[in-house]
């Protein structure tokens, strides 16, 4: 019979939270076009591999390790199932420190350029920052023009890159505590390339086969995507295209407008797109969009890409990692640029069915199907021009479409400048009014909210149901990547939002006037995070390390390799971290017990996979409140805490008014 062949389709309001995506992909099933969130239904994953018992480094394997017993079997070559677990924990570890540090490495290459005059429309931006990065780095700036400290800062950060021996130059940056632990352990990293190489020959047939070690040797090489090409990447963006401070933008599908040319940036990097923004705007450019027959042109970005120019610019953003196909299919989009990263290559098949043409960008990346135009900075501008004008001329081909009316307003940017600005102004700035609000439990703890969508997990779901909680828990959050998207969508980005926050948080987001999820950039910007937290124990009150903060580093959705790099080194930097989903070291009971316990013993760091939102929570709470005890804080204790701060709060505003009054009164 049909019927029992036929498959159940899953409603669209299991697939997704956001009504943009719920409605784009009703319109894709309608017209019979695939998805990510479909094919995850047909598309089982793999069981063995997924719970990281699947060796396949030689050819005597693929090697599985499978039934109630697996912990006791060995590979053909007698690798334990820990082993195992280890070495795929650690490749995923060498392939995302790789990818952000290959970005880090791109960048610090066109500061180069830019240093010796060669990149076409670029300049360097925030000359502040030039300088601050420099004097980190200890490059004398006195009395040296601007483009001599660039181009001594981008050989510095090209060093960091192929450095043999001796240490990365941003260790020093770290809290001391935290640099003799990773002296302690052996974990100082030297340069990305070695790091990353030597993880990939350790963890080849035959090599390192204690899982410990492995483990260790990927904590090392994590610390060079963290400290090192992320935030190279970081520094060198800001410098040359600003310094995020708050600005205002809008977030999802919504964004895209009937009447103008709709062109997408998409991937990770922020030198084209930064290009792409201006080309955009050149009058000639929007001559051609109008002899074209549109209003004019309108740009929006998905997943980091968007991040890079919406905290900068405050350009669009169209959405996260999910909605990729879903802008194609409201059929309203001239052209997508790519570059590199979560690129799902089934863009090129889904543009079949509409007139958007895809752009592939990087020599790294080209999609079959897809028109390669290759980047270039020394005619970035020029290349730019040639990208928008071909959307352009693709206007007129629009058929049918329909754009899902939803779109938030959000505030974004909230760079660690900023975070420290916020706080008393240019020349009074510190972490000193956070600090003491963490102290005297206004705010319990800072989480860390970062990384992707997967489609095997309902998009924005885990990450939205968990930020109600911790704000409304008095937890500050801070956020990053596709999950600040979410946080966006759902209108988390807004001060307004500070009413949804526990009394202690609402009080601190009023004085200074912030919502309570602070949107801090890109995922290579998690190395902000690592910088907050270094200048509050610098301030001293909480610890004098990252390790021992009453903050826990969280990504729910996560499905990148370069997430967890992220975790493992927030993990090594003296943060637990807890990863949403199915565990991928599931089938080895020895390697969780290090990555969490062992871990947290010599870290104060660790890294778990906790399944459940609820789990996360409280698991949460659980490392928060154990950190509050052990730095000896006040206790904590919601709801005792609400009531008592709601009556003191009136009596100290009467206070306040009480004596400004007087004062008045006295000057009049
Ligand atoms: Ni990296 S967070 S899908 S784009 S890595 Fe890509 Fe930023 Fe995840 Fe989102
Ligand atoms: Fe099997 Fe060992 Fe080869 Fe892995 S390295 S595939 S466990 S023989």
């Amino acid at each position: 019979m049909a019927a029992t062949t036929e498959k159940k389709v899953v409603p669209v309001t299991e697939k997704s939270i956001d009504p943009a995506s719920q409605q784009m992909l009703e319109k894709a099933r309608q017209e019979g076009i695939s998805t990510m969130f479909d094919r995850a239904d047909v598309m089982k994953p793999c069981p063995i591999g997924r719970e990281g018992m699947c060796c396949k480094h030689c050819f005597m394997g693929p090697c599985r390790m499978v039934g109630k017993d697996k912990e006791e079997m060995v590979g053909i070559c007698g690798a334990t199932a820990a082993t195992i677990a280890a070495r795929g924990v650690a490749r995923y570890v060498a392939a995302g420190t790789a990818a952000h540090s290959d970005h880090g490495r791109d960048l610090a290459f066109t500061l180069r350029a830019v240093a010796k005059g060669e990149a076409q429309g670029f300049k360097i931006k925030d000359v502040k920052k030039l300088v601050q990065v420099a004097r980190i780095m200890g490059i004398n700036v006195d009395g040296r023009k601007t483009e001599e400290i660039a181009l001594d800062v981008a050989d510095e950060a090209i060093a960091n890159f192929g450095r043999q021996t001796g240490e990365l130059t941003y260790v020093r940056r770290a809290p001391k505590k935290r640099q003799a632990l990773w002296k302690k352990y052996g974990i100082t990293p030297r340069g990305v390339d070695r790091e990353v190489v030597e993880l990939m020959h350790r963890t080849g047939m035959g090599v390192d086969q204690d899982p410990d070690s492995i483990l260790t040797s990927a904590l090392k090489t994590s610390l060079t995507d963290g400290w090192g090409g992320a935030m190279l990447a970081t520094d060198i963006s800001d410098i040359l295209f600003g310094t995020p401070a708050p600005v205002k933008a809008n977030v999802n599908l919504g964004v895209l407008k009937a009447d103008e040319v709709n062109i997408i940036v998409h991937g990770h990097e922020p030198t084209l797109s930064m290009m792409i923004v201006a080309a955009a705007e050149a009058p000639e450019i929007v001559e051609h969009a109008k002899s074209k027959g549109a209003k004019g042109i309108n740009l929006a970005g998905i997943c980091c890409t968007a991040n890079e120019i919406l905290v900068r610019q405050g350009i669009s953003s169209a959405g996260n990692f999910l909605n990729q196909e879903l802008a194609i299919i409201s059929g309203s989009v001239e052209a997508m640029i790519v570059d590199v990263q979560c690129v799902a290559e089934a863009l090129a098949t889904t543009v079949k069915k509409f007139h958007t043409k895809l752009i592939t960008t990087s020599p790294k990346a080209k999609i079959t199907g897809a028109t390669h135009i290759e980047y270039d900075e020394h005619r970035a501008m020029d290349i730019a021009k040639e990208i928008v004008k071909l959307a352009i001329d693709n206007y007129p081909n629009r058929k049918e479409y329909a754009i899902p009316q939803f779109k938030t307003d959000v505030i974004v940017g909230f760079s660690h400048e900023y975070i420290k600005y916020m706080q008393g102004g240019t020349y009074r700035g510190s972490f000193r009014p956070l600090n003491d609000a963490i102290m005297d439990g206004r705010i319990m703890g800072v989480v860390g909210m970062v990384g992707c969508n997967n489609p095997r997990l309902c998009q924005d779901k885990y990450n939205v149901d968990l930020v109600k909680k911790f704000i409304s828990h008095d937890i500050l959050v801070v956020t990053t990547g596709c999950a600040a998207v979410a946080f966006g969508k759902t209108g988390y980005l807004t001060p307004e939002m500070m009413d949804a926050a526990g009394p202690g948080l609402k009080e601190v987001c009023e004085a200074i006037g912030i919502p309570p999820v602070l949107h801090m950039g890109s995922c290579v910007d998690n190395s902000r995070i690592l910088t907050v937290l270094t200048e509050m124990a610098e301030e001293g009150g909480l610890s004098d390390d990252i390790g021992g903060m009453p903050g826990v580093g969280i990504c729910a959705e996560w499905m990148h390799e370069k997430a967890l790099a992220i975790g493992v080194y927030f993990a090594a930097s003296g943060v637990p971290v807890i990863f949403g989903g199915d565990s991928i070291v599931e089938g080895s009971t020895k390697v969780q017990k290090i990555m969490r316990d062992t871990w947290f013993e010599r870290f104060k760091g660790s890294l778990e996979f906790l399944p459940d939102p609820e789990q996360i929570f409280s698991r949460t709470i659980e490392l928060i409140t154990n950190a509050r005890k052990a730095l000896k804080l006040k206790d904590y204790e919601s709801g005792k805490f609400a009531k008592e701060k709601v009556l003191l709060d009136m009596a100290a505003r009467r206070e306040i008014e009480k004596k400004q009054r007087e004062e008045a009164l006295a000057g009049a």
